[in-house]
């Protein structure tokens, strides 16, 4: 044992092991979680049972407490202390534990066992986040979305600290606190928050333009995705892989969501914010604990290793560009799979401390300066964060792989080291631990002049904006003109609008028409930057019904409702993972007998924004409540945000009364058998009816 080794002098006693929260190592032996607090009995922090937490002590009973109430002073103290500190940017995330298993065809690229090895499984451990809001707000802003992987694999912790979208704001870390600063609530009034449309933003994005293609990804569809699961995730910057024979390649990582990907409709992300903040943190957490587990596969873009660092013409060190797929496919390599809830959002989601410097043999960084800033920057705010330096020994940050590190002291250390020696080289605790078979970084060579410059490649800030929106379908298209102009739209300085129409000017002729004519003001001069061949695969319209995992279909039922039709719907919905909630004018059950159901939401409690398709049951149109108001929004809005509408029977009257007699992806059959689930499975696995906002598209007034 490495122990043996280590000096200790026959004085020297290290208090019991016990856990930070009372358990003997006994008692975890025996199976107990070391991490749970232990015992029936309410206690102080020093384990005195306490006989009383609801009066505090005093002078008598309309006395004044008394100073010597220590239980009083210790539970207000620690509740003084609950706060740490909010992330400065991704204050708002959700996490889950889960698993990556690898497909075993990544060796060529990189050691890194947890890649290379075929099915090798590795604990994992994801937050997802928004950027800009504080911890308490909203999930569906406009933003992009963290997306940061841990890694606890056999050779240390690996973390992929990556994002919805596949490019940043800038080119440099140092401009970091600029772009923060101006996406954050203006200084003097702390408004708006977790917002994107406000002077300060829109003054920075259009003065600093190598800001433009983040942007636009912004403004489109995936600035407001539907559900984490249904998300890619970038790490953005390319990497340096190192295979077993030593040889190096240059590589992207890419998160594809098995699911598809899937967005939400403006107004739907703008009443989810009112009616439920937690929209995307809920649908995890339930869908999680319902079976229906988020899954993605991890892909790799790899680019031959070059003195230049580019690949057909791309520079791969400018984080402000992608490599199309059509030029560089993704190569599939493992899959994870997050199948576990948090126990504690505290101690887990909050704590957590994610960095890019947690690389292991196989994976290196390059020299984009944006990802160099990054090497410092994550374990600089954890510092402050998470109080001190010991922050890798919280539970949830600890490796799962023997860590032996001789750091030492500081604030919050839980561990008691033995020993005397923490320092290399020495011969007092048998010389260790050794450097043997470590990390080595692959030798690079590195020579330039002293400078404060990009590269002239970098002063591109427009040609793949322009070809993201080119590689668009018209709706997404329609999206991002609607995007721009709201934003915009929300400023008060004209001189801001103006500047960025001169942008989009850049980009397209149509686009900056209509945002200008949007905004009220003269479109400028066009002046169209080229761009590449369009990329297909940026668009995230399917070519055809996907998988419909973890969606949520409301059925509008009542008293009188055909109960055993929505049994027989329930059958093809749930075999295909999503999940069926009945909606009706009052809580409680409808029915009894075999075909009971539970009423999980009432017409007051009930928003569109919670389904992703709405039938409604035959038996209902004759009941008083038919015409409910709630009701009629309801199926509007979900016809509105092209959601697949039904009805079976007389419900189609239903929604005949909300004024939806017939159209594209409104289903409507005499009753529920077979052929109507599967059809109605499909159209929901379509995830929109685009053809009825091409409907609406081609009656809008084009613009002056
Ligand atoms: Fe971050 N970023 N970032 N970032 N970032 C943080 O670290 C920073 C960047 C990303 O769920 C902070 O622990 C700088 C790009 C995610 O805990 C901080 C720069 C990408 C998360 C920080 C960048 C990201 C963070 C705040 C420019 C996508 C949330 C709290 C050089 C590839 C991780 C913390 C979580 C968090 C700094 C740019 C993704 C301040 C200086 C590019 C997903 O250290």
């Amino acid at each position: 044992m490495a122990d043996s080794n280590v000096t200790q002098n026959p004085d020297q006693a290290a208090p019991k092991p016990v856990s930070p929260t009372g358990r003997t190592e006994r008692e975890h032996l025996l199976g107990g979680d070391p991490r749970a607090q232990a015992g029936e009995h309410l206690t102080t922090s020093q384990g005195l049972r306490l006989s009383d937490t609801d009066h505090s002590l005093k002078a008598g009973p309309r006395g004044p407490s008394l100073l010597e109430d220590f239980h009083l002073r210790e539970k207000i103290t620690h509740f003084d202390h609950e706060r740490i500190p909010e992330r400065v940017v991704h204050a708002r995330g959700a996490a889950a534990h889960g698993t990556f298993v690898a497909y075993g065809n990544a060796g060529s690229a990189t050691k890194a066992k947890f890649l290379a090895e075929k099915g090798k499984k590795t604990d994992v451990f994801v937050r997802f986040s928004t950027v800009l809001g504080s911890r308490g707000s909203a999930d569906t802003v406009r933003d992009t979305r963290g997306f940061a992987t841990k890694f606890y694999t056999d050779e240390g912790t690996f973390d992929l600290v990556g994002n919805n979208i596949p490019v940043f704001f800038i080119q440099d870390g140092i401009k970091f606190p600029d772009i923060i600063h101006a996406g954050k609530p203006h200084p003097d009034r702390e408004i708006p928050q977790a917002q994107s449309a406000h002077d300060t933003f829109w003054d920075f994005v259009g003065l600093h333009t190598e800001a433009t293609h983040h942007v636009f990804w912004n403004m489109s569809d995936r600035g407001i995705p539907r559900s984490y699961r249904t998300m890619e995730g970038f790490g953005v910057h390319t990497f340096r892989l190192e295979n077993e024979a030593g040889e190096t390649c240059l590589a992207k990582f890419h998160w594809k969501p098995v699911a598809g990907i899937h967005s939400l409709v403006w107004e739907e992300a703008q009443i989810a914010a009112g009616v439920d903040p937690d929209f995307h943190r809920r649908d995890m957490a339930d869908s999680i604990e319902a079976g229906a587990f988020f899954e993605y596969e991890l892909g790799l873009q790899l680019f031959p290793d070059s003195e230049e660092e580019t690949f057909e013409g791309i520079d791969l060190l400018d984080p402000t560009k992608i490599v199309p797929e059509e030029l560089a496919p993704v190569q599939l390599v493992g899959k994870l799979t997050l199948d576990r809830n948090p126990t504690n959002f505290f101690a887990e989601t909050e704590q957590v401390a994610f960095h890019l410097g947690h690389l292991v043999p196989g994976i290196q960084v390059t020299n984009d300066p944006l990802l160099q800033a990054r090497l410092f920057s994550y374990l600089d705010t954890q510092l402050t964060r998470l109080g001190g330096p010991n922050f890798p020994q919280l539970p949830i940050n600890r490796p799962h792989t023997p860590v032996n590190d001789n750091l030492r002291d500081g604030m919050h250390q839980t561990a008691v080291h033995r020993g005397q020696a923490p320092y290399l080289p020495n011969s007092i605790d048998g010389g260790g631990p050794f450097t043997t078979d470590g990390y080595v970084e692959v030798p690079r060579q590195v020579s330039g002049p002293k400078v404060r410059e990009n590269p002239a490649s970098f002063d591109d800030h427009f040609s793949q904006a322009a070809l993201f929106y080119h590689s668009l379908t018209p709706i997404e298209q329609a999206h991002i003109i609607e995007a721009f102009t709201f934003e915009l739209g929300k400023c008060y300085e004209q001189a801001i609008k103006e500047r960025y129409l001169t942008v989009l000017a850049k980009i397209d002729a149509t686009l900056c028409e209509t945002v200008a004519a949007g905004l009220g003001l003269p479109a400028p001069k066009s002046e169209l930057v080229t761009h590449g061949p369009v990329s297909p695969k940026l668009s995230q319209i399917p070519p055809g019904p996907g998988p419909i995992t973890g969606r949520i279909i409301g059925v509008v039922a009542g008293p009188g409702a055909d109960l055993a039709g929505i049994d027989e719907l329930r059958g093809p919905i749930e075999a295909a993972g999503a999940i069926l909630r009945v909606i009706a004018p009052h809580g409680g059950m409808l029915g009894k007998g075999k075909h009971m159901q539970v009423v999980e939401r009432t017409f007051l409690t009930a928003r569109s924004i919670e389904f992703d398709a709405i039938v409604v049951a035959a038996g209902v149109a004759e009941t008083p409540d038919a015409g409910d108001i709630k009701a009629r929004i309801l199926l509007l809005e979900a016809y509105r945000h092209n959601k697949a509408i039904a009805a079976w029977g007389d419900g189609a009257k239903v929604l005949a009364g909300a004024g939806i007699a017939s159209g594209p992806g409104v289903l409507l059959t005499d009753k529920v058998d077979k052929d109507f689930g599967a059809a109605f499975v499909q159209a929901v696995g379509s995830h929109r009816v685009w053809d009825r906002q091409e409907l609406v598209m081609a009656s809008a007034v084009p613009p002056a």
